[in-house]
């Protein structure tokens, strides 16, 4: 039965990631869509075009990849962007002066700081809670609320936030839910097949795969949403390139058999350092010990790529392994082939100030890593000597 709000879907996901939006090239039957390097298109009279007029507006290689990353989520609607920052923000060009804003607490550290150092500053007002309790979620709707933000799994705490509870709250509330998917990627968690009325992602990462390309996506089913939406895209003007574009399509094509071994990966990884005598912590939806392992098990079909665990140690202690690493590069950013580590505290959520994120639960001896999908022997050995020496 299709479910309301969602494109019906004839393929499957793999064959959908390489085709969709993207039909061969009918000027010269090229299987790989063209890079449309152009600003402009020519009118054969005033109006009289070919659906393109600026590419600010619209541009073809664009065209196919919001096709494809809608389908790839379920979704009638997609829009591409050129960063993951300037998706969240034309999510947040279509609230006004007044509006409330409940987010989840564990967030990447640059949309906190958008909302907090830009979108306060424009009479918005934000409000950060556990979303994994969706009580908590409840007690802060004000009458004034107008948009609940989730990240699920979060940045970099991987909390796990109940999609279809948020989705039906919101409903009920006449407030718009968005999930940024960036993690979970449409592979392993599909959020508008929940109820969710927009879905966010930093293409930078899964999407794009390959730590080549900055951009970023919304997809959406709602009509209404999705005309506000785009029209801001084309006023505010935060467009990708039609290479960027290109890019992230290939990457995608790609996406199924990445996400199986960054998983597998994973998976191994995270066991291994929760064997080990030095982690007092680790952090993986799919490991038993992960307070929301059920509901991850529930509302995904995988549990990604990323480990997050705590060193039984000061934060000297992590910043000298993150230091100490060979194989794995030190670098902020995730999603890619390669293996990168980081120091949250210190790297991608340094905005957040210090007794902020000790209050959320984002310890100074947290280390983030987002685990490749090289051979895992020779990420376990990496970790391993780092341990050694240091
Ligand atoms: O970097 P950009 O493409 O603009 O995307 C921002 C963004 C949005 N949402 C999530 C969940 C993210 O993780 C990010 C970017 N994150 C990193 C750069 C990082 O290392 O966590």
């Amino acid at each position: 039965m299709p479910i309301p709000g969602m494109k019906e879907q004839t393929m499957k996901f793999e064959t959908r990631a390489i085709h969709d939006g993207q039909p061969p090239d009918s000027a010269s039957g090229a299987i790989t869509t063209p890079i449309y390097q152009t600003s402009t298109y020519v009118q054969d009279g005033v109006g009289n075009h070919k659906g393109y007029e600026y590419s600010r507006t619209d541009n073809p290689t664009r065209t196919a990849l919001q096709e494809c990353i809608a389908s790839l989520e379920g979704a009638k609607h997609g829009l591409s962007f050129s960063s993951g920052m300037s998706a969240v923000s034309t999510v947040m060009n279509t609230l006004k002066s007044g509006d409330h804003v409940i987010a989840s607490d564990d967030l990447y550290g640059g949309t906190y700081r958008l909302f907090e150092k830009v979108y306060r500053d424009y009479g918005l007002s934000f409000d950060y809670v556990n979303s994994s309790d969706l009580k908590l979620i409840e007690n802060a709707i004000r009458p004034t609320t107008r948009l609940v933000w989730i990240e699920t799994p979060t940045n970099p705490l991987l909390k796990i936030t109940d999609i279809s509870g948020v989705a039906s709250l919101c409903r009920k509330q006449g407030i718009v839910s968005c999930v940024d998917n960036t993690f979970a990627t449409p592979y392993f968690q599909r959020p508008i097949e929940l109820g969710i009325d927009i879905v966010l992602h930093s293409v930078t990462k899964y999407l794009g795969g390959h730590a080549d390309t900055v951009g970023g996506a919304i997809v959406t089913s709602d009509e209404k949403l999705f005309e506000r939406l785009k029209f801001c895209q084309n006023a505010v003007g935060g467009v990708p390139g039609p290479f960027d574009c290109w890019l992230v399509l290939r990457g995608i094509k790609t996406l199924a058999l990445r996400m199986e071994r960054h998983q597998q990966n994973a998976f191994t990884v995270a066991r291994w350092l929760e064997s080990h005598a030095r982690v007092r912590r680790v952090i993986y939806p799919g490991l038993k010990s992960h307070p929301q392992h059920d509901l991850a098990r529930k509302q995904m079909t995988g549990f990604g790529g990323i480990v997050s665990f705590e060193l039984d140690g000061s934060e000297q202690d992590a910043i000298r392994f993150v230091e100490t690493v060979r194989l794995f590069s030190l670098a902020e950013s995730l999603g890619g082939v390669e293996s990168l580590i980081e120091h949250p505290g210190r790297m991608t959520h340094a905005s957040i100030p210090a007794e902020e994120r000790r209050s959320r639960g984002l310890s100074d001896s947290l280390i983030r890593i987002s685990v490749g999908i090289e051979h895992v022997e020779d990420l376990i050995a990496d970790l391993d000597q780092a341990f050694a020496n240091c």
